[in-house]
């Protein structure tokens, strides 16, 4: 592993890209020298982020954007990350498919991530991976996320402008979904409206987002879509400009940038800083005295973690 390879995705070449990604995936730890100095690279791309429930459409719109995106001229980079980590999945196996299209063009990096184990998490593993293309000089990057779900990521700790793809046959179970989704979503596309039941759905996703509420001034713009038959994406596409606009009013994407920095340094500053407690209670036995006594119900968990703070001096 050399520095070269900096070099090399810093112009951009694709080869050298898609093998630190497979390092970062890995956790191969030199990666994280070339890391620090691509970050310096990076900040330069809009990053999107399509999330929602498997099936709902989200790969399909995604592929329709990039021509969009293309048309225009702009470079694409699309992280698609899948908890589930099986790389042959269905989903994935399709996405793959689906666009490879666009595999020729050299404007278009398309990769689908799995995050077997990933230190740090999957939240980790998607940063390193949009800071990689960032720095590779993709000028737009969406990152596919699963949204609703145990695994997921915090996609809006990540990217400026979230869009969550909502279907009609799972109109019913709105009420389930977590209400999380309602406060990241900044733009809500209704996909697969040609099934019907999309103005139910519309008023539904009103409603609810009445309730929820947003504290920073935007309206979320609601969205109906049919990517299958090439209906709603230039709906979609302005939408995203429209929030992005309105970030780069009033210093909103500076303030975007900055709280993105903090989850980045936090998640990296948490990492080490429990490796280190972990370490310094592991080795002066304090650790294994806790575990024994918690699991003979001498004591609580919160409790022990507690007493644990303080016998090492924390
Ligand atoms: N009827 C209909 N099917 C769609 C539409 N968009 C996507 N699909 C289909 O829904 C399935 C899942 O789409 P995909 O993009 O892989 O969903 P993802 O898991 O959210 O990425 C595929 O079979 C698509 O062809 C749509 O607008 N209408
Ligand atoms: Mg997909």
């Amino acid at each position: 592993m050399s520095m070269e390879i900096v070099d090399l995705i810093l112009k951009g070449d694709i080869r050298s890209v898609s093998r630190l990604i497979s390092l970062v995936e890995d956790n191969y730890p030199d990666a994280y020298s070339l890391l620090k100095i691509l970050y310096m690279h990076t900040g330069r791309a809009y990053r999107i982020g399509m999330t929602g429930m498997p099936g709902s459409g989200k790969s399909t719109i995604i592929d329709m954007m990039i021509e969009g995106f293309r048309e225009k001229g702009i470079s694409v980079g699309v992280i698609a990350v899948d908890p589930s980590s099986h790389i042959t999945s269905g989903s994935l196996l399709g996405d793959r498919i689906r666009m490879q299209r666009h595999a020729i063009d050299e404007g278009v990096f398309i990769r689908s991530m799995s995050t077997r184990g990933h230190l740090g998490g999957i939240a980790r593993a998607t940063r390193d991976v949009v800071n990689i293309l960032d720095a590779a000089g993709k000028e737009t990057i969406i990152v596919e996320t699963v949204g609703v779900g145990q695994d997921e990521v915090d996609i809006a700790s990540i990217v400026y402008t979230t869009v969550v793809v909502l279907t009609p046959d799972f109109g019913d179970e709105l009420q389930t979904l977590k209400a999380g989704l309602f406060e990241i979503g900044d733009i809500f596309v209704i996909n697969k409206s040609d099934l019907g039941r999309a103005d139910e759905l519309e008023h539904d996703i009103t409603e609810a987002l009445e309730i929820t509420g947003r504290k920073d001034g935007w309206r979320p713009v609601i969205i109906k879509a049919s990517a299958l038959k090439d209906e709603g994406i230039s709906e979609i596409m302005k939408g995203v400009e429209m929030h992005r606009d309105y970030l780069n009013e009033a210093e909103r994407l500076p303030q975007k940038k900055e709280s993105i920095s903090e989850e980045e340094v936090k998640g990296i500053f948490g990492d080490i800083v429990m490796k280190e407690a972990l370490k310094k209670v592991r080795s002066r036995g304090i650790y294994s005295k806790y575990l024994k006594m918690v699991s003979k119900r001498e004591i609580d968990p919160y409790t022990a973690a507690e007493e644990m703070t303080k016998e090492a001096g924390f």
